[in-house]
């Protein structure tokens, strides 16, 4: 049989399936068509951006390891990795650029001498591509960072030069959203923290709370940019204190009313940033998600169809709050093909939320308000086999993107064809 008969005639296996406990999949993946993911564009080029030519990550903050051949070296190649990877992906996507990836035409800007100008070609990208576009100042890789304080650094020269560059990226962030009719989140995580056990942790959060409040002080409208804060229990050198902790934000997001942004690789592996969703949803309008895989003590893993990523999905579907949670992807690794990456995480993520959709809450609900506890329990567990997989797939059907394990020779024959030529 040949693969869109088969993929076919799975569906209407599955939809029948799905339909004996209520769930209508083709309203499912209605809903899935209009869900964006944001999609980070550092993978292609291990967090390099294009201040300098071949730029890697020095100054602190941030650490990539591998080196896959294959890496983009300049924004043509990036965008063209982006695209190749969008070209095997369903659904809606947008695009997530930091600061250091401005189109500065082989001439050095300055981080605080940043302007909407140097992210033009990139407003006219996301409009043929008819995508939105998210934005992140770059407090890392920099001379002025390599203390590891930023905004909250006791250096004034340096706490000023990132303030001033914060708040440029807000300005060139509301540009976006204004040209492009959408939205654009501009999140802010500085690697700022201690390695060793400080006694002045006290100084370093009002002073990030002092660069934040004069930062945020200039208002841009609610339909052009919107303010996240990314929080991290600790980070490579930040072991024994991150300026920016989890009650940090949380508290600094509630206050002022802006989005606190939930990345999983960032708290101690036995949290669940799932569990976490119902929690601040009562306290703040909406969440930026970073979706990325934590091994041990490192985040940034390309994202997998995992638990953790389940339970998010399912918490933010269960608590009936996809339109408050905007979802972005974080993850680099240079130890495979980059573009390959991008594929599998999105759709790892897609896949989280299609499953998370596909359960019958209501049931569910209606059991644990009965005290039915066993009854919750083995719908869950029959849920896990249910062909989820092949409504997937019919998804990727239907709007003309290869099926399962098809995008593989798609993303080898790319790597053939175009990566190879890359020094
Ligand atoms: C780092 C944070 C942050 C970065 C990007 C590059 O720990 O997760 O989101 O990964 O800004
Ligand atoms: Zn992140």
């Amino acid at each position: 049989m040949d693969k869109s008969t088969l993929t076919q005639k799975a569906y209407e296996l599955a939809k029948a399936q799905y339909a004996d406990l209520g769930i209508d999949t083709d309203k499912v993946l209605e809903q899935l068509d209009q869900l964006p993911i944001s999609m980070h564009c550092w993978q292609a080029d291990d967090v390099g951006g294009f201040e300098k030519p071949d730029a890697s990550l020095d100054g602190g903050g941030i650490q990539v390891t591998g080196n896959y051949p294959g890496k983009a070296r300049n924004i043509d190649e990036l965008r063209a990795d982006i695209e190749m990877a969008m070209s095997l992906l369903p659904g809606k996507q947008r695009l997530n650029l930091h600061a250091i990836y401005g189109d500065f035409k082989g001439k050095f800007v300055e981080r605080d001498q940043i302007e909407a100008s140097h992210f033009q070609s990139w407003i006219d990208w996301a409009r043929e591509k008819e995508t939105g576009l998210d934005f992140n100042p770059s407090c890392f890789s920099h001379p002025y960072a390599a203390d590891g304080y930023t905004l909250s650094s006791k250096n004034e020269t340096h706490r000023r030069f990132w303030i001033e560059h914060v708040k440029r990226t807000r300005t060139i962030a509301a540009q976006m959203g204004k040209e492009l009719g959408t939205p654009c989140i501009n999140n802010i995580w500085i690697p700022d923290g201690s390695k060793d056990i400080p006694v002045d942790s006290f100084t370093h959060r009002a002073l990030l709370k002092e660069s934040l409040d004069e930062i945020i002080a200039e208002k841009h409208p609610k339909e052009h940019m919107r303010d996240a804060v990314e929080c991290k229990l600790f980070g490579i050198g930040s072991e024994a204190m991150v300026v920016g902790s989890h009650e940090f934000y949380m508290g600094y997001a509630i206050k002022n009313n802006i989005l606190l942004c939930l990345d999983n690789g960032h708290f101690h592996p036995t949290e669940q940033v799932g569990d976490k969703i119902s929690s601040v949803l009562q306290f703040i309008d909406g969440l930026l998600l970073h979706i990325t895989r934590g091994v041990r003590w490192d985040s940034d893993h390309i994202v997998t169809f995992n638990d953790e990523v389940k339970l998010i999905a399912q918490e933010v579907v269960r608590a009936n709050a996809l339109g408050r949670v905007n979802i972005g992807l974080d993850f680099f690794d240079a130890t495979l093909n980059r573009v390959g990456a991008y594929v599998a995480g999105v759709r790892a993520t897609q896949l989280a939320f299609l499953y998370a959709l596909l359960e019958p809450t209501q049931t569910l609900k209606k059991y644990e308000q009965e005290g039915k506890l066993f009854e919750r329990l083995a719908l869950l567990e029959t849920l896990k086999t249910k062909p989820f997989g092949d409504v997937y797939n019919y998804w990727c059907l239907i709007n003309d993107i290869p099926v399962a394990e098809d995008y593989i020779k798609e993303v080898q024959e790319y790597e053939r064809e175009v990566l190879a030529a890359r020094g």
